[in-house]
C-alpha cells in the first residue's frame, strides 16, 4: 500500500480506536450535564449536578477524605519509592535484578488479591479499620510506582556528575542533594503526582480497607450509584476526571524532561478542581463531633429521615449501604468495623447472636417499641427482641413488564427462553437457589444435598437467559428496560410502578421467601446510646411512616399504618394480602449448609 493511501486508513483506524476508548466517557460528561434525571433521555442543558455537588455534605466530606488520603500516601509512598529506587539503581545491592521484580509484582498482582490480603493482614494485627488502613494499603500498591519512575529517570542520570562532585571535595550528602536530587527532582515529582492520581482514584483495595469514616470518593460514588442518584455521580465523575487527567498530563511533562514550570499548570488546576467544593462549602458541615454510624441495605433509608435525627441530636449521620446479608456477616465478623446501627436479616441475626457479636438492647432506651406489631415480635431468631427490633419486612417475588411479557404467576417464567438476555436474577445464594427449591415445591430452608445440587443445576441450565445477577438495581433494570422480569424484592419493586404503571409485581404461585430486617447494634459499637437514640427514632409512629412511604417496603409499625396512604397500604405488594402470606416461608439459618449453599451458588456464577 501506497503511503497516500495507508495514511487515511490508519487515521480512521485511530480515530475509531480514541472513539471506542473514548465515547463511554464523553457520554458521562455529557450526561452530567442532562436535566433529565433518567440517563436515557436528553432534555436540556443544567449545572445543577454540579451545584448539588457543592452542597452534599457526604460527597465533601468523602472529598475531604479522599485528599487526606492522598496527600499523606503520596509523601510516604514517593519518600520510600525514592529511596528504594536508588538502593536498586544504583548497583550498590546484590540481587538488585529479583529485587526489582519483587518490587514491581504488586502493579501486577490482581488488585483484588491485593485487597483481601491486606485486609486480612490487619485483622491479623488488630487494627481497626479506618485512615490508617486506608492510607497503609495506598502506600502498599503505590510504593512499586514510585520505584519504576524514579529509576528510569535515574538510569539517565550522568553517572560521572556525582564522581566530578566527589572528587571535588563534597561528601556523599551534600553530593547528594547538590547534585543526585536535583537531577531526580523531575522524576520524583511525576512519580508523587502519578501517586496522587492512582489513590484518588482507587476503589477496590479501598472498599476493603476502609472502615466508617473514611469513606472516600470512588465508595461513595459507588454507593450512590446503588441508591440511583444518577446525574449527580456523573458531574462527581467528570471532576474526578478532569483532575486525574491534569494531574497524569502534568506527571507526564515532567517524564518527557519539560520544565517543571509547564508542569506546575496542569497540576495546580488539577488539585483546584478537587478542592473547589470542598473550599466552596468549607465550614458548612462536619462541625458537629459526635457521629453514628449506620451499615444498611441499601434503598432502606431516605435522606430526608436521616437529616431529621442529625438536626434532632446535633449529631452526623454515616451512612454505609449493603445488599447482601453475606457483606453484612463479613464486615461484622472482620471485627474490626466500627458501625453502630446494623440491619441483618431473621437468619442473620441467629448467626450474629451465636457468634455473641450482637450488644443486648436496654429496652428503657427503646419507649417507641409498643408502636412495633405484636405478630413479628418474639420470632424463634430473637425471643424476648433481646437484641433486635424489626425495621422493615418483605417478600421476594418476581417484578415484571406486562406490556412485554403478559401476565406471570410462576417462576417458570425466569426459565422461559422467550426472555432470553432480558432477565435479571438476584446476586444472592439462599435468594436464588431457594427459588429454585420452590419451583419443584421443595422449602427453601432444604438442606438435603440432592435437591440443593438439582437447585444448582436448574441455575445453571437457566444462566444463558440471564442478563445479569445483581441485588441492587434490579428496580432500575426494569425501569430503563434492561430487563423485562427481574427476581427482587418487594419495596423497591413496589415503587417502581409511579414511574411505570404497566411494571407489576408477583410473589409466585409455588411460594417465596418472607424477610423480616431488624436493626440491631454490633458489640463492637463506639456510640451505643447514640445507636439506641436511633432505633427509638425510627420506631417513632411518623418516622416509620415516611420510612415506609419513601422506601415502600412493609412496616411492621402498627402505628404507623393509619399514617400512611391509601395507595400504599392498598398495594398488595406493600401489604400483601392472606393468600401470599400463606404461601412465602421465612428464610432460616440452615446451619453447616450454608457453606454448600455458597458454594452451589459460586460455581453457578463461575459456570460459563
Ligand atoms: C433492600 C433489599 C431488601 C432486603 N435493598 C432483603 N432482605
Amino acid at each position: 500500500m501506497s503511503e497516500a493511501k495507508r495514511a487515511p486508513a490508519l487515521g480512521s483506524l485511530t480515530i475509531l480506536t480514541y472513539l471506542f476508548l473514548y465515547a463511554p466517557i464523553l457520554v458521562l460528561v455529557a450526561f452530567s450535564f442532562n436535566e433529565s434525571r433518567l440517563t436515557a433521555e436528553w432534555k436540556g442543558f443544567t449545572l445543577e449536578w454540579y451545584g448539588r455537588l457543592l452542597t452534599s455534605p457526604q460527597i465533601r466530606i468523602s472529598l475531604r477524605n479522599s485528599l487526606l488520603v492522598a496527600g499523606v500516601t503520596t509523601v510516604i509512598a514517593t519518600a520510600i519509592g525514592t529511596a528504594a529506587a536508588l538502593a536498586l539503581g544504583r548497583g550498590t545491592l546484590r540481587r538488585a535484578g529479583s529485587l526489582m521484580a519483587l518490587i514491581a509484582l504488586p502493579i501486577v498482582v490482581p488488585e483484588i488479591v491485593l485487597a483481601s490480603s491486606l485486609l486480612l493482614f490487619f485483622a491479623a494485627l488488630g487494627l481497626r479499620l479506618g485512615f490508617l488502613t486506608v492510607i497503609l494499603a495506598h502506600v502498599a500498591f503505590c510504593v512499586s510506582y514510585v520505584v519504576v519512575v524514579v529509576r528510569a529517570r535515574l538510569s539517565g542520570l550522568d553517572p560521572s556528575l556525582e564522581e566530578a562532585a566527589a572528587d571535588l571535595g563534597a561528601g556523599p550528602w551534600r553530593t547528594f542533594f547538590k547534585v543526585t536530587l536535583p537531577g531526580l527532582a523531575p522524576g520524583i515529582l511525576s512519580a508523587a503526582l502519578l501517586v496522587f492520581a492512582l489513590s484518588i482514584d482507587d476503589y477496590v483495595v479501598t472498599s476493603f480497607v476502609a472502615g466508617v469514616g473514611s469513606t472516600t470518593l470512588p465508595i461513595q460514588i459507588y454507593s450512590m450509584v446503588r441508591s440511583g442518584i444518577t446525574p449527580e455521580i456523573n458531574a462527581v465523575s467528570t471532576l474526578l476526571l478532569v483532575a486525574t487527567a491534569l494531574l497524569l498530563l502534568a506527571a507526564h511533562q515532567l517524564e518527557r524532561g519539560a520544565r517543571a514550570r509547564l508542569a506546575a499548570a496542569p497540576a495546580a488546576l488539577g488539585l483546584a478542581v478537587l478542592g473547589a467544593p470542598f473550599l466552596a462549602g468549607a465550614g458548612a458541615a462536619g462541625s458537629s463531633e459526635r457521629v453514628l454510624n449506620v451499615y444498611i441495605w441499601s434503598n432502606y433509608i431516605a435522606p430526608e429521615t436521616v437529616r431529621k435525627f442529625e438536626q434532632r441530636h446535633g449529631v452526623r449521620v454515616n451512612i454505609d449501604l449493603y445488599d447482601t446479608n453475606e457483606a453484612l456477616l463479613a464486615k461484622i465478623q472482620a471485627g474490626n468495623a466500627a458501625y453502630d446501627v446494623v440491619c441483618p436479616s431473621n437468619y442473620s441475626i441467629q448467626i450474629l447472636r451465636a457468634q455473641d457479636l450482637l450488644l443486648p438492647l436496654d429496652h428503657s432506651a427503646l419507649p417507641h417499641r409498643v408502636n412495633l406489631e405484636p405478630a413479628l415480635l418474639d420470632k424463634s431468631y430473637d425471643p424476648g427482641n433481646r437484641y433486635s427490633m424489626p425495621y422493615f419486612w418483605g417478600t421476594c417475588g418476581i417484578g415484571y413488564d406486562r406490556r412485554r411479557t403478559g401476565p406471570i404467576d410462576s417462576w417458570d417464567a425466569l426459565w422461559d427462553a422467550r426472555w432470553k438476555g432480558r432477565i435479571l436474577m438476584l446476586d444472592d445464594a439462599r435468594e436464588t437457589l431457594g427459588a429454585a427449591l420452590k419451583r419443584r415445591g421443595r422449602s427453601l430452608n432444604a438442606t438435603d444435598e440432592g435437591w440443593l445440587r438439582d437447585a444448582q443445576r436448574q441455575l445453571i441450565d437457566q444462566k444463558p437467559l440471564v442478563r445479569v445477577y445483581d441485588s441492587g438495581s434490579f428496580d432500575a433494570a426494569l425501569l430503563s428496560g434492561d430487563v423485562w422480569l427481574a427476581q427482587g424484592w418487594s419495596g423497591q419493586l413496589a415503587k417502581v410502578r409511579a414511574e411505570n404503571p404497566d411494571l407489576e409485581y408477583v410473589v409466585p404461585r409455588e411460594g417465596s421467601s418472607l424477610f423480616v430486617d431488624s436493626l440491631a447494634i454490633p458489640r463492637s459499637a463506639p456510640h451505643p446510646e447514640l445507636a439506641h437514640a436511633f432505633l427509638d427514632f425510627v420506631m417513632e409512629a411518623e418516622v416509620a411512616a415516611e420510612i415506609c412511604r419513601t422506601m415502600q417496603y412493609s412496616t411492621p409499625n402498627r402505628a404507623a399504618v393509619p399514617l400512611l396512604p391509601p395507595e400504599i397500604t392498598g398495594n398488595p405488594a406493600i401489604f400483601p394480602p392472606p393468600d401470599v402470606l400463606r404461601r412465602v416461608e421465612l428464610i432460616e439459618d440452615i446451619g453447616e449448609a450454608t457453606v454448600l449453599y455458597d458454594r452451589l451458588w459460586t460455581e453457578v456464577k463461575a459456570e460459563r
